[in-house]
């Protein structure tokens, strides 16, 4: 900690001290007290009471920074610190993150306000807040040694500036970065427009989440910081599936959901039923000639895609990241292929060695889920979901989104299984199978082979074992 401050060097440690001590002057006979939360759960839209009206955001998981008004001014107050984070149920992990949860709660503004934040840091290291996207002055920039010193331990630091545009945007560290935001550092931030806006629509609801990831060891609770690609628990705010909660709509509400991704990977974000627009990145509102509909958006490293949709179509309908190995949880990594492989004898000579030895993924991975296998304690299933149907052979990044006809306005309660008129399920067919029909001749391709192989070659696919350079 002491060495890690005199890397700032003399003229950069008398700064964080000089600039201290001046800000606790304004700032601490006017603190705003803190408000923690603790627990998981969606937390409704925090309706504004002060300030301009806007129609306010539901994080995923998460909650809005409630904030008090001083003098025309919103003031939030920021508190870094380790949390325990619940990523499912029964899942705990030990990261670091905002009053009480990682990620920190998402702050909500209006185009125009004057915006102050009081950021406490109570980690054992220097912090600093990025706020990723916004206009402001340079020095409210928040990038340590460059813009700022470092916010040290048990010291408070203010930022304030104007939310010129409105728009979504991210806060993280930009200080000892790699590790706060491997520990889960980070927010969301949405800046709404002071009034009707040309390219943002008004709309029934308007849900964001961030994309993050950890690599934290089956049995154990702190995530490894050194990782930079191979993680093996990919979260949407720090949670898994099946603890992410649905998204809730009503039948015919506009639906806008805001996804920003602080992991070291793009993911395309995937919706079924339905088609979305493309209407705002971190850069702002998308010029309405450049949308056109989507059922993916590839959210990559750093950015923020909004997309907009009509829920017309009722039912339960999957949303999840469309990297197959990012909707599995940590299981999942590191086993070997074993699909189509016959290794009974193989298995019963081991059983002689090793009683409990279990072959496990012949029929493929899914056998997995419905197995008792025992697994150490605080870990995440590989993919642990149940659906009405039976098991949901997902993890990770996967939700559902629930539009319903019965459903009232403003109310996110989630509304149990969808419920399909009858005979629009897929159902088993019970006739005789006819032998499938095969093409008469195999096609020359488009250039016929100057010579065929002496011997024809047949391969079987095989998921790599390990997944280094495929992400
Ligand atoms: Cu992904």
């Amino acid at each position: 900690m002491v060495s890690r401050r005199n890397l700032l060097g003399g003229a950069g440690a008398i700064t964080a001290a000089l600039s201290t001590a001046a800000v606790s002057k304004v700032a601490m006979a006017a603190l705003p007290e803190p408000v923690i939360q603790t627990r998981p759960d969606t937390m409704p839209p925090l309706v504004p009471n002060t300030g301009r009206p806007y129609n306010p955001v539901v994080t995923l998981n998460g909650w809005t920074l409630p904030w008090r008004m001083n003098n025309g001014v919103k003031e939030f107050h920021l508190v870094a610190e380790p949390v325990v984070r619940e990523m499912a149920p029964g899942f705990k992990a030990h990261l670091w993150g905002y009053n009480g949860q990682s990620p920190g709660p998402t702050i909500e503004v209006v185009e125009g306000d004057r915006v102050r934040i009081f950021v406490t840091n109570k980690l054992g290291e220097l912090t600093s807040i990025h706020w990723h996207g916004q206009r402001l002055p340079n020095g409210m920039d928040g990038v340590t040694g460059l813009n700022q010193p470092g916010i040290p331990p048990g010291k408070t630091f203010v930022y304030e500036f104007v939310a010129r545009r409105p728009g979504t945007f991210m806060y993280h560290p930009h200080a000892d970065e790699m590790v706060q935001m491997a520990m889960g550092m980070m927010g969301f931030w949405v800046t709404h427009p002071k009034g009707k806006h040309p390219l943002i629509d008004e709309v029934d609801r308007d849900f964001c989440f961030l994309l993050n990831a950890y690599d934290i060891d089956p049995g154990s609770y702190t995530p490894k910081i050194m990782t930079m690609l191979d993680f093996n628990l990919w979260s949407w705010n720090s949670r898994i599936f099946p603890g992410i909660d649905p998204l809730v709509v009503r039948h015919m509400d506009k639906v806008r959901i805001r996804v920003g991704n602080l992991t070291m990977t793009n993911h395309p974000i995937h919706l079924h039923g339905h088609e979305f627009l493309i209407t705002g990145t971190d850069g702002g509102p998308t010029p309405k000639s450049a949308r056109q509909y989507e059922i993916t958006a590839d959210v990559a490293v750093g950015q923020m895609r909004q997309i907009d949709f009509l829920a017309d179509e009722e039912g339960d309908w999957a949303f999840h990241c469309h990297k197959s190995h990012h909707t599995m949880n940590a299981m999942g990594h590191g086993v070997p292929t074993m699909i189509g492989v016959d290794h009974s004898g193989v298995a019963r000579q081991i059983t002689k060695l090793i009683p409990d030895y279990m072959v496990m993924g012949e029929r493929g991975m899914k056998d997995m889920t419905e197995m008792e296998m025992p697994l150490p304690d605080n870990t995440a299933p590989m993919m642990a979901g149940q659906g009405p149907f039976g098991a949901v052979g997902m993890g990770g990044m996967f939700s559902v989104v629930k539009v319903r006809k019965e459903q009232k306005r403003g109310d996110y309660t989630d509304p149990g299984w969808y419920r399909h008129p009858p005979g629009t399920v897929a159902y088993e067919f019970t006739g005789s199978l006819p032998d499938p029909a095969r093409f008469k001749a195999e096609g020359p391709g488009a250039m016929p082979l100057a010579a065929r192989p002496a011997q024809d070659v047949e391969v079987q696919v095989r998921k790599p074992a390990g997944h280094q350079g495929h992400h």
